[in-house]
């Protein structure tokens, strides 16, 4: 069995890994969150960790207080998730933290020659064409933690070199699926939050309302499966048993099934290639029927605003995903309405410009920070 470190271990992901690692018994070595002490200090001493990091700086006094009874070592900052990424002991780091601030760590990890779980889709879409050739170079194994992703890798077990003709991504639709624009002007974060299938952290959901998720997604897949992006098919699928199918040339399509629930990818990221039993999380399909769609682009602009970027190429799949992010935390607050955040990205990739080297980490960085910037000022905040 693997040993792992965990970026990100209060998240919904995090939460999960350990739900995992506790029911397999897998050693979790180090682990890191942005600010909920509370619950990083009881994983921390239920999971006997050697590493502890908290990212806000301010709460790294109280952590280290709580913890002096303890032999672990706890830090703080970007250099304490970098320590977690890297730490020796650990095989297996999952990467589940939410949004670009995952990209650092997640190449500390890489150069680290560690087997990555990759729950951080941002990181791939900002700069996969600097990780995917670091991975290879440092034998790095990437395995998708992202359920659809999982799905397509599962999939492509005993592919024998056999070209992928299509990709075809489920999406559920969201909670939002069938409506319209008019009936999508004035709805509330709340409506937005309640997703119909998927349990998860806030910043997805909305990303899955606006369809933003699977824009993210086919980028995400574009890179792990050295694909091109047209050849990756959205298929909305309301009842999320289907995670994703892989096309080929003669015509056969191979699809993966599984309740919808993350533990699943979450632990064939941890036991691959076995595939470990357990009693939770049976499918049952007697009496169940599979509905498939297409998704209805016009209303959800933020599919093809990320399809847009990836063709562009350069800096502008991170100005996308950084003015996404930047939207999404101000629909969050409710300084801004849900179908705003489709034209403020639009408004972002035509109107920054911005050249440097894109093999450049800190460049990728720069265009980050750039277009956050940008919207703050657009918003007037
Ligand atoms: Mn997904």
């Amino acid at each position: 069995m693997t040993t792992v470190s965990i970026l990100g271990s209060t998240g919904s992901i995090g939460r999960q890994t350990l739900d995992v690692c506790r029911d397999l018994n897998i050693e979790v070595n180090a682990i890191c969150a942005a600010k909920n002490i509370d619950l990083l200090e009881s994983q921390a001493r239920e999971f006997n960790v050697k590493l502890v990091s908290v990212y806000d700086k301010t709460l790294y006094g109280e952590l280290k207080k709580r913890l002096a009874d303890t032999k672990m070592c706890v830090m703080c900052g970007q250099e304490g998730n970098l320590a977690v990424a890297e730490f020796e002991g650990s095989q297996t780091v999952i990467t589940a933290m939410s949004g670009m601030i995952g990209l650092l760590p997640t190449v500390a990890a890489v150069k680290a020659s560690k087997r990555i779980g990759l729950a951080n889709k941002e990181t791939l879409v900002c700069a996969g064409h600097i990780i995917m050739p670091l991975a290879k170079e440092y034998h790095a194994q990437i395995i998708p933690v992202d359920s659809e992703h999982s799905a397509i890798f599962q999939c492509l077990n005993g592919r024998a070199g056999n070209r992928i003709r299509k990709i075809l991504l489920t999406a559920s639709g969201g909670p939002f699926y069938g409506k319209n624009k008019a009936e999508l002007e004035n709805v509330t974060k709340e409506d937005a939050l309640r997703h119909p299938n998927w349990s998860m952290g806030s910043k997805i959901t909305i990303d899955s309302a606006t369809l933003m998720n699977k824009g993210l997604e086919m980028i995400e897949a574009k890179w792990l499966f050295d694909t091109d992006i047209d050849d990756i098919e959205v298929l909305v699928h309301r009842e999320s048993i289907i995670h994703s199918a892989v096309e080929f040339d003669d015509n056969s399509v191979i699809a993966q099934l599984g309740v919808p629930q993350m533990y699943l990818p979450i632990k064939y990221a941890l036991t691959y290639p076995k595939r470990v039993a357990s009693a939770s999380h049976k499918l049952s399909l007697v009496g169940k029927t599979l509905h498939f769609d297409s998704p209805d682009r016009d209303t959800f602009r933020c599919l093809d605003l990320a399809v847009f970027a990836s063709k562009l190429g350069g800096f502008y799949p991170t100005i996308m995903n950084a003015a996404n992010e930047q939207a999404v935390a101000l629909f969050l607050h409710d300084k801004i309405k849900f179908l705003e955040i489709a034209d403020i990205i639009e408004k972002s990739i035509n109107g920054i410009k911005y050249t440097a080297d894109t093999a450049d980490l800190n460049a990728v960085i720069e265009a980050d920070r750039i277009t956050r910037r940008f919207v703050l000022n657009m918003v007037g905040e």
